[in-house]
Parts: structure tokens; sequence; C-alpha cells
């Protein structure tokens, strides 16, 4: 074993609280959603079964309606905010009142394929994320792509893509708070106090009918379709779909559900950009957003020509992997957040999408660029598309799993490589 995958694997065992893991200490105090299917995924390279305890503890926090929440506040802390006070979800753990793009469902099937035994524990998951997909199908769909109702949701917090439905939020009656992000993490590497006045006056908003998804599908100034929500959907509708048929069970809902996404992808595309694009659907325009989202086609098992060339320019204006956010566009900022910096989880994504689909000589581009930030410079939350300086959260859950499962094993030293 190298001494970095020893690294690795000792920030998920230090980051784990005993059933779920925290991104990082100090920054973020909770379990996130996604951040939490990666986690899984890094402990089942050498702890399967507690792979499997961190996707139940995630399904745990499971909402009647089948949300699944993006944060669960398993125990109060209060170095962030906002807590679960703030947030006043109504399920049975204390949690966040909206969800994270739904990556559970890809990271249980890669789980099961390398880990047969865990076939009971899968069997019991599954209901849980089918029921979480239907709930996207019910609330987030517009003309068949999945929006988005608070930039958190994306998990994209401050992308470009969300500026103009920001403007559209009034946030004059939002009160006094205290952010505690800017105390871990140096104030120009996070979102500004614009941006969190807004996302606070919608978590205000949700609470006021207590998250009631009829209701906010009027009430809520904020609402893009996106493509990171969108592609992560569809994909893991096709992993649950072939987790349902080796289970015997009835799948053709979920058949239906693939199609109505691949037509919504399709709503995506901008012919102006050459690129998949976020809409704000509100106002029905384009935000005109070239990022490392609109690469998530081919992991979505949408083999788009079209897409190539943009990722190809995008990969070509920045030293290392693909940047959050096209690196010759005005506003590009390279240290701040979805801005600009290079993230190894969306590089994963993107890169292993490409794998799949066969587009070897970008994907193992994307895939070396990822390893030789963290063999340079550790496993931080995001890293400078330019140089390669890590930036963020130190000692990074995801960052570590993603060096686990993809970019510290080159395809032929892979588990089953010839
Ligand atoms: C970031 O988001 C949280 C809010 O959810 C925050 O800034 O407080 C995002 O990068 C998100 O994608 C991620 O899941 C979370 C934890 O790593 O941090």
């Amino acid at each position: 074993m190298t001494e970095l995958t020893e690294r690795a694997r000792n920030i998920l065992r230090q980051n784990d609280k005993g059933g779920y893991t925290l991104p990082t200490h100090g920054l973020y105090p909770y379990q996130w959603n996604w951040d939490s299917a990666f986690a899984a995924w890094g402990f089942s390279t050498f702890d399967p079964a507690r792979g499997w305890q961190e996707l139940e503890t995630l399904v745990s926090g499971q909402w009647e309606d089948g949300m699944i929440p993006h944060i669960l506040f398993h125990r109060p802390d209060p170095g962030y905010y906002p807590g679960p006070d703030v947030w006043q979800g109504r399920g049975p753990v204390p949690s966040s009142g909206i969800s994270q793009p739904p990556v559970a469902a890809s990271f249980m099937a890669k789980m099961l394929a390398a880990d047969p035994t865990g076939e009971a524990r899968a069997r019991a998951i599954w209901p849980r994320l089918r029921d979480w997909h239907a709930w996207f199908m019910r609330w987030r769909l517009d003309q068949g792509a999945v929006c988005v109702t608070h930039p958190w949701e994306a998990g994209r917090d401050n992308a470009p893509d969300w500026d103009p439905a920001m403007k559209a939020i009034d946030p004059s009656n939002v009160g006094e708070y205290t952010r505690r992000d800017t105390s871990h993490v140096d104030p120009a590497m996070r979102p500004t106090k614009y941006d969190y006045d807004r996302y606070i006056r919608l978590v205000q908003i949700g609470v006021s009918v207590n998250w009631d998804q009829e209701k906010l599908l009027t009430l809520n100034p904020f609402r893009v379709a996106d493509p990171t929500m969108t592609f992560t959907l569809l994909r893991a509708q096709r992993d649950l779909a072939a987790m349902g048929r080796r289970f015997g069970e009835d799948v053709s809902e979920i058949e239906e559900w693939i199609r109505v996404l691949e037509g919504g992808a399709e709503t995506l595309w901008n012919e102006n950009t050459g690129g998949y694009d976020s809409r704000d659907v509100h106002t029905g325009r384009f935000n005109g957003v070239l990022s490392n989202a609109s690469a998530l086609c081919w992991y979505g098992g949408i083999d788009d020509a079209r897409a190539r060339p943009a990722l190809e320019r995008m990969l070509t204006s920045a030293e290392f992997g693909l940047a959050s956010f096209d690196p010759d566009a005005e506003g590009f900022e390279p240290l701040r957040y979805w801005r600009g910096p290079t993230w190894p989880i969306m590089n994963y994504l993107v890169g292993s999408g490409l794998e799949e689909q066969g587009h070897n000589d970008l994907a193992q581009r994307i895939r070396r660029d990822t390893a030789r930030l963290m063999e340079m410079n550790g496993f931080a939350e995001y890293y400078d598309p330019h140089s390669g300086a890590p930036a963020g959260g130190g000692s990074f859950t995801w960052t570590a799993a993603v060096w686990l499962g993809w970019a510290g094993q080159p395809p032929e030293t892979r588990q089953g490589a010839a």
C-alpha cells in the first residue's frame, strides 16, 4: 500500500463519528448527503461493513415524503451555521429542509459489485433510494430536467449559474445572523455576504410553510433546472434499475423515469455556449454558464459528441483537471469555491463517466491531474486549477475517497484488470 493510500484511509477513520463521516472537522461538523455517499465508497475499499453502515445512516434520515436531506444534524455543534434550529427539518433525525445530488444509488451499485456479501444490506436500502428518487420526480422536474430550489441543493453552492436567480431574492427581512464558515476558512475562498443573505432567506421561506413542497412550488423565488441534478439522477436511476432487476423488483416505473430524464437533459443543451447549461425556471432563460457540471453527460450515460469541444477547451485552459467554472469566462475566480477551483469529486464523476463511454484520453488526463493534486498537496476540499494550491478545508473525506476509489487506482491496477 502506498503512503498516500494509508493517509487517505486515516482521513476517513479520523472523520468517522461512529456510523457517519464528517466532510472535515471544524468547517462541516455533520453528515452531508453526497459527501456521505462518497465516504461509503471510500470505506468500501478497505472496510466494506463500515461502507454499508454509512449508507444506512444516511437513509435513516429520510422524511415521510421520501426526501433524504442534504444535512443530518445527529449531534448539535455550535461551529456551523445554519444549524438544526434554523432549518427546522421535519424528519426522524434533525435535518435541513432540502436535498443534494443523488449519487448514493450509484455508489451503492459499485459497492455491491465489489462486495456481493453486502446484498442483504443493499436490498434493505434499495426501497429507500427508490422513494427518494420518486420524490425528485414528483417535486423537482421542469420539462423533465431536475431543478434545485436552493443553491445548496446542487452542492455547487456559489456557482455563477445561480447569479440571475439570486438577484430575484429580496433578503431585506433576513435579520441578524453570525456565519461560522469564515472563522474556519479564509473569507476570500468562501461565498460572500450577498450570497449568504439569500441562502438564509430561502431557508426562512421554506420554514415558513414547514417545507410543504406544494406551497413552495409557487412561493420559492429560486427554481433552476440544473445539469448536476439531472445527470446525477439519470445515472442513479440507471443504477437503481439494474440493482432492482437483480433483486427481482418491478423496475418499469424507474425505466419510465429514465426516459423522462433523458428528454429533460436535452432541454439543458445550450447551443450558444456549446454545453449543457442551467436554466432559470421562472424566467425560462439559460444562465450561459460552462461549468464542470456541463460535462456530466457521460456520467449520466449520454455520450454526446457536441459536449466534447468545450470540455477540451476548459481542460486546456487549466493546469490541473476540470475547473468548476470556465477559466476563460469573465468572473472566473481560481480560489473562490465553486467559481473556479477544481474539485476532485467532480473530476471523478466526469472522468469516470468519460472512461465508461470510451473516452480514455480525456478520462486519464483528468484522473492523472487529480492524482497529481493529491500527491503534491494532500487531501484538500478543492484546489487552484492553475497552481494546484490547496484551498478550503483540509483532511477532506470525499477527496480521500476519490483517491482510494479512482485517482490513486490507474485502470491497469484496478481489481479485475488483465
Ligand atoms: C458545501 O456546502 C455547505 C452547505 O451545504 C456549506 O458551504 O456550508 C458544498 O461544497 C457542498 O457541495 C458539500 O456537500 C458541503 C460539505 O462538503 O460543503
